[in-house]
């Protein structure tokens, strides 16, 4: 009886070690959600940077630089997927000075190259790239 207890207490701590384990992988795993920031008129009519590379999840802080207003209309002819191209579009113009606005990459993005432009300045070349890896 005395063994059986003795075993019993291993496999207790046996387990607890396991679920212990299992518990620090299931909760560092997840890639932690990134922030990147984009200015709409930097050193000109373009975005800085042009290209902003991003993981499904992540969020775009897109803010107001010079020569406003501007705004982030994503192509759908040019992305991977164009439903969600026209959901991650702000088509409202940003006025203000420092005004900024977020667009939230789902978890469930298709990757790709993901295109946008201004849509006041977008003759002047105010052209960028969302890479969603
Ligand atoms: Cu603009």
């Amino acid at each position: 009886m005395r063994f059986i207890s003795s075993l019993s207490k291993s496999i207790a701590l046996l387990a607890s070690v396991v679920m212990l384990v299992i518990g620090s992988l299931v909760f560092s795993s997840p890639a932690e959600a990134a922030n990147y920031t984009v200015t709409m008129g930097a050193g000109g009519l373009a975005f800085g940077p042009q290209k902003v590379t991003v993981k499904p999840g992540d969020t775009v802080t897109f803010k107001n630089g010079m020569l406003a207003p501007h705004n982030v209309m994503f192509n759908p002819a040019k992305s991977p997927d164009s439903e969600l191209s026209k959901s991650l579009s702000h088509k409202q113009l940003a006025f203000q000075a420092g005004e900024s606005f977020d667009v939230n990459i789902p978890a469930d993005a298709k990757s790709g190259d993901y295109e946008f432009f201004c849509t006041p300045h977008r003759g002047a070349g105010m052209v960028g790239h969302l890479i969603v890896k």
